[in-house]
C-alpha cells in the first residue's frame, strides 16, 4: 500500500524532518544521517530498519570488525566465481566459432527470405531401416507445386525434342543443339525423371531412342566419370524401375567399354576413355586424374555387377576406393588431383568440397549405405573427413557468423573463404549420415550450412545463387559477396538436392517453401520459349541468358524439386535407395 510521505514517515509523524530537527543523542544523529528509509513508504520496513541500526550501534568494535571481515570474504569469493565463469564462456565461444551452433541472424537482403531458425528447430526424426525391396510405383503429381514442376519438365523436354533430339544438349535461346560425348545425354539423363513423374509418353519416346540410337561404338573420347554418373547410372536406374532387360544390356555394353579407364599402372582410372577403341588416357592438359572423378563411379560399377552377376566392375571400382583409403590425407581431406601412373595424390593440390573434391566425400557415405553398412573403412574415412572439414574448412562469416565451408589453397594450404555452389550437396549428405546413426553435430552442421546455401540465393535480386560465393571473415558489412566472374548460374541441383534430403529426413515443410521460392525464380529468369537456360549474372535484376540447358537440370534439379514438393516424403525412400551423384536412385543391398 502506498501512502504519502508526509502522512507516513515516522520522522514526519513526530513533527520532525531532517532539515529542521535538532537531534538529541548521537545515535539519533547517526540515524538521521543514514536514514535511507526516507524512500520507503511502509511503517514496518522503516521500524525494522531502525531496529537493525540500533542493534548495529550496540555491537562492539571487535564484533563489527568480524562482520566487516566476513562481508569482505563473501564479496571476494563472489567476484572470483563470476570472473572465472566469464572466462569459461569466452573460451567456449571461441571454440564454438570453429563450427558449433549459434543463433542464425539474417544478413541484409534484397528480398525477404523465409526465416530459418523456427523451421530448423523441429526435432529430427531419424528414419528407420526397412528391409523390403519391392520397386516403387509412381502415380504422378499429387500437389499443385508438383504439377508445376511436371509442366517445367514437359516444357524442357518439348524444346529439346523439337530442336536438339538425339544431341547431348539443347541451346534453348538459339534453338540449336550441342554435343559433348554424342550420347543423347539429355534423353538418357532425364529419362528416370520422366518415369518418376509418371510421364509415360516422354518416357516411352526416350526409351525408344535408347533402343534405336544409343550406341557406344563411336571412335570418340568421353569423360569416364561424366558418362558413368549420367549414362551408366541412368541405365541402371531405369533397369531397376522397369526390369526391362534392354536397359541392362546397354549398361553392360557401356560398362564393359568404360573398364578401359582402369588400365593404368596403379588401377586409378584415367580421365578419358574412347568407347569405340577402348583406349583410355589422362587429359591432354595434365598427367593427373581428378580425385572426385575416380571416386565417384563406385556406386554405378557395383550396381552393374550386382545387376549383371559379373563381379569385374565392382572389383575394379572398389580397388580404387581401397587404394585411396591407404593414402595419407590431411585429417581425412584429400587433394583434388591424383596420378593414375603412381597412384599418389598431387602434393599440396587444393583441398575443397567443391569442384573436383565434392563427391569423394559423398560416395564414402553412400557406398557404406549401398553395401548395407558392412564396409567399415568407408565409414571410418567419412567420419574422419567430416571431422577434418570441421577442423580446417568450416568457418563463420562476419558480421553474422554464418557457417560456410572454405578451401585450402594449392601450394600454401592457406584458407580461402570461398564456397562453390557444388558444396551445397553437403547438408544433404550430412543429414543422410545422421539419419543412419552418425553424430548429432553432423546434423547441426547440415542445418546451418543449408541455411547459408539458402542465403546465397536470397542475397541476390534474382533469388538465384552464383556459381561461387566469397565470405568475409572480419569487419565487413556483408557476410558474403559475389565476384562478377563467378556470378553465373547453371541451374545446378545441389541446394534443392539437400532440401529434399532434409525434408525427407525431418518432415519440415519450410524446406519445401524455400524450394518453391527457388523454383519460382527459375520460372521467372531461366524459362525461355524452347526450354530453360543457364544464366550469366545472378546479381542482375534481369540476368543475361547463356543459351545452354544442362542435362542435370532435367536429371537432378527438376527431379529433386518434384520429390521435395510431394506430401509423401518417401516417394524415393532413403531406407531403400542410395542416390548417385547425378540423382539416379540405385537400390541398397544387404552387403
Ligand atoms: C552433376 O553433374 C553431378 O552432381 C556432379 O557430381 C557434380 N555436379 C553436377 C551438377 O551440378
Amino acid at each position: 500500500m502506498k501512502v504519502s510521505l508526509a502522512q507516513s514517515h515516522p520522522v514526519y509523524k513526530e513533527g520532525r524532518h531532517h532539515h529542521g530537527v535538532t537531534p538529541g543523542s548521537m545515535q539519533e544523529k547517526w540515524n538521521l544521517k543514514h536514514d535511507t528509509s526516507i524512500f520507503i513508504t511502509d511503517h514496518t520496513q522503516a521500524s525494522s530498519h531502525r531496529k537493525f541500526l540500533r542493534r548495529w550501534n550496540q555491537l562492539s568494535r571487535l564484533q563489527r570488525s568480524i562482520v566487516y571481515a566476513v562481508l569482505v570474504i563473501i564479496i571476494t569469493v563472489l567476484v572470483l566465481l563470476y570472473s572465472s565463469k566469464f572466462r569459461d564462456e569466452n573460451v567456449n565461444k571461441s571454440d564454438k566459432d570453429k563450427v558449433d551452433p549459434e543463433p542464425v541472424k539474417n544478413v541484409s537482403l534484397v528480398k525477404e527470405p523465409i526465416a530459418a531458425p523456427a523451421a530448423i528447430v523441429q526435432p529430427v526424426k531419424t528414419i528407420i531401416k526397412s528391409e523390403h525391396n519391392e520397386r516403387p510405383t509412381f502415380t504422378g503429381p499429387t500437389t499443385e507445386r508438383q504439377v508445376a514442376v511436371v509442366q517445367s519438365f514437359k516444357h524442357a523436354w518439348k524444346g529439346y525434342k523439337e530442336h536438339a533430339w538425339g544431341h547431348d544438349n539443347l541451346k534453348p535461346v538459339s534453338g540449336m543443339a550441342s554435343d559433348w560425348f554424342s550420347l543423347g545425354l539429355t534423353i538418357v539423363d532425364g529419362l528416370d525423371t520422366a518415369y518418376i513423374m509418371g510421364l509415360k509418353q516422354e518416357f516411352e519416346e526416350g526409351k525408344q531412342w535408347i533402343i534405336d540410337q544409343l550406341i557406344f561404338t563411336k571412335n570418340k573420347d568421353v569423360n569416364f566419370f561424366e558418362v558413368t554418373i549420367r549414362v551408366l547410372g541412368a541405365l541402371l536406374t531405369n533397369y531397376h524401375f522397369t526390369q526391362d532387360e534392354m536397359f541392362l544390356e546397354k549398361a553392360k555394353d557401356l560398362g564393359d567399354r568404360l573398364m578401359a579407364a582402369f588400365s593404368s599402372p596403379s588401377g586409378i582410372p584415367y580421365s578419358d576413355v574412347n568407347l569405340g577403341t577402348r583406349m583410355a588416357h589422362a587429359p591432354e592438359w595434365s598427367h593427373y586424374s581428378t580425385t572426385a572423378e575416380v571416386t565417384t563411379v563406385q556406386l554405378e560399377f557395383r550396381e552393374l555387377s550386382r545387376a549383371s552377376g559379373n563381379p569385374v566392375f565392382e572389383d575394379a571400382a572398389s580397388a580404387v576406393s581401397e587404394k585411396i583409403h591407404q593414402l595419407p590425407k590431411k585429417h581425412g581431406l584429400v587433394p583434388i588431383f591424383i596420378n593414375p601412373n603412381t597412384g599418389h595424390f598431387l602434393p599440396h593440390a587444393t583441398i575443397t568440397l567443391g569442384a573436383r573434391g565434392d563427391s569423394y566425400y559423398e560416395y564414402l557415405l553412400k557406398q557404406w549405405l549401398q553395401t548395407g553398412k558392412t564396409i567399415n573403412y568407408l565409414l571410418d574415412d567419412y567420419m574422419t573427413a567430416i571431422e577434418g572439414v570441421r577442423e580446417f574448412l568450416a568457418k563463420r562469416s562476419s558480421p553474422n557468423k554464418h557457417l560456410f565451408i572454405g578451401e585450402l589453397s594449392a601450394g600454401s594450404e592457406s584458407f580461402n573463404p570461398k564456397m562453390d555452389h557444388l558444396t551445397c550437396f553437403l547438408p544433404g549428405t550430412l543429414a543422410l549420415g545422421h539419419a543412419n546413426g552418425l553424430p548429432d553435430w553432423h546434423m547441426k552442421m547440415a542445418e546451418e550450412l543449408l541455411y547459408t546455401c539458402y542465403l546465397t540465393y536470397a542475397a541476390h535480386p534474382s533469388f538465384l545463387a552464383p556459381e561461387i560465393t566469397h565470405f568475409n571473415l572480419a569487419s565487413a558489412t556483408d557476410d558474403m559477396y559475389t565476384k562478377t566472374a563467378d556470378s553465373h548460374n547453371l541451374l545446378r541441383p545441389e541446394f534443392v538436392e539437400s532440401l529434399w534430403y532434409m525434408y525427407q529426413i525431418t518432415g519440415n515443410t519450410t524446406f519445401q517453401d524455400w524450394g518453391w521460392q527457388i523454383f519460382q525464380s527459375l520460372e521467372k529468369y531461366a524459362k525461355v520459349p524452347n526450354g530453360y537456360t543457364s544464366l550469366a549474372n545472378v546479381k542482375s535484376e534481369k540476368p543475361l541468358q547463356r543459351d545452354m540447358m544442362e542435362t542435370f537440370f532435367l536429371s537432378e534439379t527438376l527431379k529433386y524439386l518434384y520429390l521435395l514438393f510431394s506430401d509423401d516424403r518417401y516417394i524415393i525412400d532413403l531406407n531403400k535407395y542410395v542416390i548417385n551423384s547425378e540423382a539416379h536412385p540405385l537400390p541398397i543391398h544387404k552387403n
